[in-house]
């Protein structure tokens, strides 16, 4: 074994814990059956490791447990608020906030206001719910990152990178009035939580400004790209995460952010822009989706968690723990050769279907059908993206996604070193054995979003 050796840990310790249900193998095994072998379907209860999502999952510090007792919960003016303005332009540095209740709401306002019918939305890889609120705004999304964040194997550093000359070529097509922004994630999650560099976000600026189109940045996970920056880009490894974020964000217009993720609270968001107009546009439709412009659907409680959050994700050794532990399983689970996407990303592990269960036909559910594999192990819940994610064609074709994978996504400061040991060990048990794993049918497909609630039997 190699590269298990840590000479950190978290700058953390435990005050409280959660009491976790352990089940035996029968339990299992009769959970995932009523379950229809989607891990979607299962009940927390019956989970013992749960790494569905890294979303509103964090544990909260002391801290940020205190500000919720000190929540202003006045209609109008909640003193959180102001708060929470304050630290999001020190912190972040845009001008002007809307908080939302989540990222999807700030999504929303966002979307509504800066597209028109037509219009086309170039971006660094889609996410889910980005690209349905582009659609519903009536724009169009155009994939313009590079090549290698389309292949498992390429270990390029930074690989939520912009092809500049695929964006040049849809202006040269549609126009650059046609193109109300350039959609930009950090840590993109689509890829494997693959970052963006700042050279190459620099000369997308100097692009933009060019042609007068804005940069709006998907934040949810910008703290794990800048701790990716410091490491591998050159010229940074002396620089803090803290002026990191502070940079990126310098090279962008605006951002909508999902504060559930990078930001260490279990619910919030909020919309940020540079832009006088456009804030007085959100401010006004903020009162129709979320509430009023100073809590947008938040609690005062909500606010101050989030304020307090953000101080605490953008510190480097806080940071360094978090994608510290994601590398220590990845590696981990390496020298088991079990087959990952790599480099290894910010906020998860994404394993290989195809390479993991070769002899099961994509058509037989490989990813599903492993993440089900692994929960009966030792109740690990994972996440299926693969096949059954990427749904069907307008003609009614299955899509066969290049990528057939099982997201294993950490959640932040709540699992141990030891959790990260029996993940590895479970799914290497897994492994082991691959080769009596027979693939599944699906018996109940839902319309719309089938991986959230459909069916499975076993082959
Ligand atoms: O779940 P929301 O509405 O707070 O945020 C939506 C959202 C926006 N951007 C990105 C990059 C996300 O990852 C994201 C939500 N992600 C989830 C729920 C996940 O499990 O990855």
């Amino acid at each position: 074994m190699k590269n298990l050796k840590r000479s950190w840990a978290e700058p953390y310790k435990i005050k409280m814990v959660e009491l976790l249900k352990m089940t035996t193998a029968p339990q299992r095994k009769k959970a995932l059956r009523e379950a229809g072998y989607n891990t979607f379907l299962l009940k927390s209860d019956d989970v013992y490791i749960d790494l569905l999502t890294d979303s509103g999952t964090s544990a909260m510090s002391d801290r940020q447990w205190a500000g919720m007792m000190m929540g202003d919960e006045a209609y109008a003016g909640s003193r959180n608020f102001y708060h929470l303005e304050k630290v999001v332009q020190e912190t972040y540095g845009y001008k002007y906030l809307i908080p939302t209740h989540q990222g999807r709401g700030a999504e929303n306002i966002l979307s509504k206001i800066l597209i028109k019918n037509g219009d086309i939305i170039p971006g660094n890889m889609y996410f889910t719910t980005t690209r349905l609120h582009q659609e519903l705004a009536g724009g169009r999304f155009e994939d313009i990152i590079i090549d290698e964040a389309h292949d498992a194997e390429n270990e390029f550093p930074f690989k939520g990178n912009v092809n500049l000359a695929k964006l040049d070529k849809l202006i040269k097509k549609y126009g650059a009035a046609k193109i109300p922004y350039i959609s930009i994630a950090t840590s993109v999650n689509m890829a494997g939580g693959q970052p963006i560099s700042l050279a190459n976000l620099k000369e997308l600026r100097a692009f933009t400004k060019k042609h007068k189109i804005r940069i709006i940045h998907d934040m949810t996970r910008v703290a794990e790209n800048a701790y990716f920056i410091q490491q591998k880009e050159k010229g940074y490894n002396k620089k803090s995460i803290k002026e990191i974020v502070k940079e990126i964000n310098a090279y962008t217009d605006g951002c909508t952010m999902s504060a559930k993720k990078d930001a260490l609270v279990n619910i919030g968001g909020f919309l940020a822009v540079n832009e006088w107009d456009v804030f007085e546009e959100a401010r006004n439709m903020v009162v129709v989706y979320e509430g009023l412009h100073t809590y947008g659907g938040l609690a005062g409680r909500d606010m101050e968690a989030m304020a307090i959050g953000i101080g605490e994700s953008v510190s480097d050794d806080h940071i360094r723990a978090r994608v510290g532990q994601v590398i220590y399983l990845g590696n981990k689970m390496m020298d088991y050769n079990i087959p990952i996407v790599k480099p290894i990303g910010g906020h998860g592990i994404f394993v290989d279907a195809k390479k993991f269960l070769p002899h099961i036909p994509q058509g037989n559910f490989p990813a599903q059908t492993l993440a089900a594999e692994l929960y009966l192990d030792a109740g690990v819940r994972t996440m299926e993206r693969g096949i059954v994610s990427a749904g069907r064609k307008a003609n009614g074709d299955n899509y066969f996604p290049k990528l057939e994978l099982v997201r294993f996504t950490i959640p932040r400061r709540v699992y141990t070193q030891a959790h990260m040991d029996v993940i590895a060990e479970s799914t290497a048990n897994v492994y082991e054995r691959r080769n009596k794993i027979k693939g599944m049918k699906m018996v109940y497909e839902p319309k719309y979003l089938r991986f959230f609630q459909a069916r499975f039997e076993k082959l």
